[in-house]
C-alpha cells in the first residue's frame, strides 16, 4: 500500500516518531494509503527548512518566481487525469467534478498569480516641493498554510500560488482526510525546479497536533487557514502569542434569494448546483433558499422534481451527479441535523435518507426541507452536506432581514430580472461575495472572503498580495 510521506527540505520523509494514520476512500470505506502523522519535531524541521530557503527565495525577482509557477501549472495540467482520480478517491466527489473544476482550477491558480505578480506595483505619493513617498513590496517570511478537505488541491493552491509568487516560503498542513494531492503537489514542485525548502508539506491532524504546532511556531509569520469557524477561533487564539498575520476563509450559511420575476429555468438549474454540487460540501453553497410567495409552490415542486432526478452513487461513474460525503462520521453529523430539523417541525420533501441502491460508502440523497423558520437549527447552522431549506417571503425587507439573521456572512445569490432591486438588495446583504443571477462565477482578481464569522481578510488578486507581502514606505526629502 502506498505511504504518503511528509515533504521537508526537498525530501520525502517519514515522521520523526514513525507514526502513520489510514487514508480512507469514503465511497467504499477502503483504506487506500498510509499517511505519515506529523508531530512537533516534523513541524520544527519543516519550519527550519522554510526559514533557510526564504533567504534566497525572498530575494528572487517576480519574473523568476513566475517562471517556476508556470512550470508547476504545466505539470499539473500534464498530470490532470491522475490528479483528478486521486482527488475523487480521497473525497468521494464525482470524477467529472474533479476533472472539470478542482484540477483545472488548481493549475489556473498558479498561472493567474504568476501573471499577476509580474504586473504588481505599489503606491507613490508626492508632497509637492517637499518629498516623494514610495512603497516597496517585500515578502514576509514563512507562511503556515492550513487547508480543508472539500476542494483539496483547488483551495490549497489558492494559498500556495500567491504565497510563492510574493516570495514567501511555506509549510503546508493539508486536511487529514485528503492528503494525496498535496503530496503530489510537492512532487510537482520538485520537478518544476522549486528550490528545496521553499514548499514543505507536513501531514497530520489539527488540534494538539501538526496544525496547532504550526500555528504556535515562533518562526512562522503568517497563517492562512480555510476551515470551520471554530477552527478559525482556535487558530487565532494559538497564533496570538506570536502575533501572527492571519487570513481566514471559514464557514458559511448562504442565502439564495429568488424573487418572483426571476428567470425560473435558470434559477432552478443553478439552485440545483448551488445546493448539491460536491455533495453540498462547498462553503459557498446556498443552503438557505428564500422564494417570493407567488413563485413559492411552483419553485418548490420543480426543484424537488429536479433534485429527485440527480444520480447519487459511484463517483467514478460518468453519469453520477452526487458522490459520497467525506466520511461516515460527517454523514452521521448531517443526518443528525435532518433528524433535529424534523423534530423542530421541518418537513422533508425529498431525500433525507441514504440511497438504497448503494451497499457501502457515505451517501445521502439530495434533501429539501420546508416548514422551518429562522430560529430552527437547520436554518442557522452550517450543515456542509446535500441539504437545503426553502422558505417563502413576502417583501424585500423581510427577506433581507432573514438573510442577514445569521452569524455567518460568506456569500449570497439574488435571482431577479429587476436590476434596480438586484443592486439594492446586494447593497444590504451582509456577505462578502454576492452573485446576481448566478453562483460560484469566479474572477480571481476580485476580493474573496467572508464577513462576520465567515472569515477575516480577503484573498484574490491584489488582496492575496496584501496578505502575503510587507509594504515599507520610503520618504525621500527633495
Ligand atoms: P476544519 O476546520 O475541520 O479543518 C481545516 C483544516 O484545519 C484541517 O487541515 C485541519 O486539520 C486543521 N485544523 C483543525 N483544527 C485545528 C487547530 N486547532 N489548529 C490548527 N489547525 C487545525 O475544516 P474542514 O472540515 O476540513 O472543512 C470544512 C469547513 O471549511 C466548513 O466549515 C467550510 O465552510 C469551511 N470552508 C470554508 C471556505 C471558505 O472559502 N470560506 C472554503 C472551504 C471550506
Ligand atoms: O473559488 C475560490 O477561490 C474559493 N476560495 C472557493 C471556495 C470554496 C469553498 O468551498
Amino acid at each position: 500500500m502506498e505511504k504518503l510521506l511528509h515533504f521537508i527540505d526537498g525530501q520525502f520523509v517519514e515522521s520523526a516518531d514513525g507514526r502513520t494514520f489510514d487514508n480512507v476512500n469514503p465511497a467504499t470505506g477502503e483504506v487506500i494509503s498510509l499517511v505519515a502523522e506529523g508531530g512537533r519535531q516534523d513541524i520544527d524541521k519543516a519550519v527550519a527548512a522554510a526559514k533557510r530557503a526564504f533567504t534566497a527565495w525572498g530575494k528572487t525577482t517576480p519574473a523568476e518566481r513566475a517562471k517556476v509557477l508556470n512550470r508547476i501549472a504545466d505539470l499539473i495540467e500534464q498530470r490532470q487525469e491522475e490528479l483528478a482520480i486521486l482527488e475523487t478517491l480521497d473525497t468521494g466527489k464525482p470524477l467529472s467534478l474533479s476533472k472539470s473544476l478542482d484540477i483545472p482550477r488548481a493549475a489556473y491558480n498558479f498561472r493567474f498569480f504568476a501573471d499577476f505578480v509580474k504586473g504588481l506595483g505599489t503606491e507613490c505619493f508626492e508632497m509637492e516641493g517637499v518629498a516623494l513617498n514610495y512603497a516597496l513590496r517585500r515578502p514576509v517570511g514563512v507562511a503556515g498554510l492550513i487547508s480543508p478537505w472539500n476542494l483539496p488541491l483547488l483551495l490549497l493552491t489558492w494559498k500556495v500560488a500567491p504565497c510563492l509568487a510574493a516570495g514567501d516560503t511555506c509549510v503546508i498542513k493539508p486536511a487529514e482526510l485528503t492528503p494525496t494531492t498535496a503530496t503530489k503537489l510537492a512532487e510537482i514542485c520538485k520537478e518544476a525546479g522549486l528550490p528545496d525548502g521553499v514548499l514543505n508539506v507536513v501531514h497530520g491532524f489539527g488540534p494538539d497536533a501538526a496544525g496547532s504546532f504550526l500555528t504556535e511556531h515562533p518562526d512562522v509569520q503568517l497563517i492562512s487557514l480555510t476551515g470551520e469557524t471554530t477552527t478559525g477561533k482556535a487558530v487565532m487564539k494559538a497564533a496570538s502569542a506570536t502575533l501572527k498575520r492571519l487570513s481566514f476563509e471559514l464557514g458559511g450559511k448562504n442565502p439564495n434569494i429568488v424573487f418572483a420575476d426571476a428567470d425560473l429555468n435558470d434559477a432552478i438549474e443553478t439552485t440545483i448546483r448551488s445546493s448539491f454540487s460536491n455533495q453540498g460540501e462547498v462553503c459557498l453553497c446556498g443552503s438557505r433558499v428564500y422564494v417570493e410567495r407567488p413563485l413559492y409552490e411552483t419553485f418548490v415542486n420543480r426543484l424537488v422534481d429536479r433534485a429527485s432526478q440527480l444520480v447519487v452513487g459511484d463517483p467514478m461513474d460518468a453519469g453520477t451527479n452526487v458522490g459520497s460525503l467525506i466520511s461516515e462520521e460527517h454523514l452521521l453529523r448531517v443526518e443528525g441535523f435532518i433528524e433535529r430539523a424534523v423534530q423542530q417541525g421541518g418537513r422533508v420533501l425529498c431525500g433525507g435518507k441514504r440511497p438504497s441502491h448503494v451497499a457501502c460508502g457515505s451517501y445521502l440523497e439530495p434533501t429539501i426541507i420546508v416548514d422551518v423558520n429562522e430560529s430552527c437549527e437547520i436554518v442557522q447552522q452550517e450543515v456542509f452536506g446535500p441539504v437545503i431549506t426553502i422558505q417563502p417571503f413576502d417583501s424585500e425587507e423581510e427577506v433581507i432581514s432573514a438573510a442577514n439573521d445569521t452569524r455567518y456572512g460568506l456569500s449570497a445569490s439574488i435571482w431577479t430580472s429587476n436590476l434596480k432591486r438586484a443592486h439594492r438588495v446586494a447593497g444590504e446583504l451582509e456577505a462578502g461575495i454576492i452573485w446576481i443571477n448566478s453562483w460560484f462565477l469566479r474572477d480571481l482578481r476580485t476580493p474573496f472572503g467572508g464577513m462576520k464569522e465567515s472569515g477575516m481578510g480577503r484573498e484574490g488578486g491584489m488582496h492575496s498580495f496584501e496578505f502575503f507581502s510587507e509594504l515599507k514606505n520610503v520618504c525621500v526629502k527633495f
